[in-house]
């Protein structure tokens, strides 16, 4: 095996983990859940386990099962055995799941025990294994003793899809290559100073880029061990504290953080960096943070398409709250106007990002992926920021219709199209209003068809089989009828105005 000239990323951690030696890897409840000097049986074992199964180089492994120590190694084995690991959010209903399923046409599915019934129902390909939260299940049967080597991939191989929806259509497959995950892992190794006896405290979901990209591969290719957490506690976090170097975390998270006894000076003084991301963090809740603890966040901007984009200062330079910093090394960014033209220093317009980073396209959609991609690479985010004559970026807006709640996106037109569906709506217009814990929260404001009778709860209750409970409107508004523009066009604007205070 020839880990140095192979391009997927799992030799890269494997290496790493050589040269950690014994030291653990996750650490849970103060017990060592995987150790660096297992990690390549424990994997081997289990990419043999997944060949097993009919998993070969190349196919789709989807997975939908709770945080655990054996999910981490369900990822990396799958890497190992040179698959394309699909994680699906814990929190998708069935009817959303059939969509994947159909669309990634995986070989192997890897479910909760208690869901095993339904997910077999909506299969179309591939055999189906649970894993449990408690590190049981049926993929965990007959794992084979003889590890499987390390596959050898090149750097335009898939290493992952990662579903993200879209202002329009069905959710897209975001294909990352071995050489996109790679580049930004070392890139953000560097950047953020990792080293071997860093101390990351892992909170985040492993579904998304965040948790299962930013926050893991930094630990894996730095030797680093990671105090693993299942949920958010903040208390228990705060207590982690004393051990640890490192916090990943959405922006709820901190606002949570802050409003914790217990987070002061002395209890934070060992944490030499926390990083927040996916979502704004609002200059007010940065400047409470530093308050508190005497530490500045290290705001940073990405997306599961680019994985990370920009990266206010670790070392030299400051970080300026409400700011997300400069373009990472070897990411190049520009600001396109309204107009179609580029702007000048601190004009707003669409960021468009290009750089070995940025991924190789929609899984199937050659179409989306024309749509997104120009000719020349660059990716067209549809965030609007401004950038200053030093670099440093600011999102301002955002082109596309989106929400993001407690890190998490959300598609108005995803909401709209369910509740468009049902008897007696008219039409309706989703929105993202402030919200105190969320940073936004979803409302919809729903108009009836003449002569027809709607209640909150009668929305609610028919969408909730439908759409994953993050997505679900907190609050359904009954009007007359919608505000629109001289072109007829929705003014989703004037409905944010009108309802800015509804969730605080
Ligand atoms: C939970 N709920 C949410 C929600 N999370 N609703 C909207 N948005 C969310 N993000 C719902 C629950 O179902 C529950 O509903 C109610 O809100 C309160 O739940 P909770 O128990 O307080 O929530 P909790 O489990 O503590 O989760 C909150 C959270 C979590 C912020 C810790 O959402 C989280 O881990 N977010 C991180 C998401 C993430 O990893 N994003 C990165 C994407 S990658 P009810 O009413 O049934 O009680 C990306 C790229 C990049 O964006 O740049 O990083
Ligand atoms: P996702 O598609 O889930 O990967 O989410 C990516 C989106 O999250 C980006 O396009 C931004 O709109 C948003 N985002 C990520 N980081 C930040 C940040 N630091 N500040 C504001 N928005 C962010």
């Amino acid at each position: 095996m020839h880990l140095a000239t192979n391009a997927n990323i799992f030799a890269h951690f494997l290496s790493a983990a050589q040269r950690a030696g014994p030291k653990p890897f996750l650490i849970e409840g103060g017990t060592t859940a995987l150790s660096f000097a297992d990690l390549d049986s424990r994997t081997g074992e289990l990419a043999a386990r997944l060949r097993a199964l009919g998993g070969q180089v190349g196919d789709r492994i989807v997975v939908q099962v709770e945080k655990s120590p054996e999910n981490v190694l369900l990822y990396l084995a799958a890497l190992r055995a040179g698959m394309v690991y699909v994680p699906l959010n814990t929190a998708y209903t069935s009817a959303e799941l059939a969509y994947f399923l159909e669309n990634a046409e995986p070989s192997v599915v890897v479910c909760r025990p208690s869901d095993e019934g339904e997910v077999r129902g909506l299969m179309q390909s591939g055999v189906l294994v649970t894993l449990g939260s408690d590190g049981t299940g049926s993929l965990l049967d007959d794992v084979p003793v003889q590890a499987l080597p390390v596959e050898q991939r090149a750097p335009s191989d898939l290493a992952a899809i990662l579903y993200t929806s879209g202002t329009t259509g069905r959710s897209k497959g975001a294909m990352l290559t071995h050489a996109n995950l790679l580049s930004n892992a070392l890139t953000l190794k560097e950047l953020w100073g990792w080293q071997s006896h860093d101390v990351l405290i892992h909170i985040l979901p492993i579904y998304h880029v965040h948790g299962l990209f930013v926050a893991l591969h930094g630990a894996l290719l730095a030797g680093a061990s990671v105090l693993f957490h299942r949920g958010f506690d903040p208390a228990a976090v705060i207590a982690d504290f004393a051990r640890a170097s490192l916090l990943m975390g959405v922006p709820t998270h901190y606002t949570r953080l802050t409003d914790t006894p217990g987070l002061t000076p002395a209890a934070a003084k060992r944490m030499r960096l926390f990083i927040s991301g996916s979502a704004p963090l609002l200059a007010e809740a940065h400047e409470r943070f530093a308050a508190k603890t005497g530490q500045r966040i290290l705001e940073r901007y990405g997306m599961t398409e680019t994985g990370m984009i920009t990266s206010n200062p670790y070392r030299c330079g400051e970080r300026v709250a409400g700011t997300v910093g400069y373009p990472l090394p070897g990411v190049e960014v520009r600001i396109r106007g309204e107009r179609g033209g580029l702007v000048g220093a601190g004009e707003p317009g669409v960021l468009e990002v290009r750089g070995a980073n940025v991924f190789a396209g929609y899984w199937r959609m050659p179409e989306k992926t024309a749509e997104e991609i120009r000719a020349d690479g660059y990716f067209i985010t549809g965030d609007v920021a401004t950038q200053e004559v030093d670099g440093r970026v600011t999102l301002v807006g955002r082109a596309k219709d989106l929400i993001i709640a407690g890190g998490l996106n959300i598609y108005p037109k995803e909401i709209e199209e369910a509740i468009d569906a049902l008897p007696g709506v008219e039409e309706s217009a989703v929105i993202g209003v402030p919200h105190s814990d969320m940073g936004e929260g979803v409302v919809a404001v729903v108009v009836a068809e003449k002569g027809a009778a709607l209640s909150e709860d009668g929305i609610l209750a028919a969408i909730s089989g439908q759409l994953a409970r993050f997505k679900q409107p907190r609050r359904v508004l009954v009007v007359g009828s919608l505000p629109r523009n001289a072109m007829g066009k929705v003014q989703k604007a004037a409905l944010r105005a009108e309802y800015a205070g509804l969730l605080i």
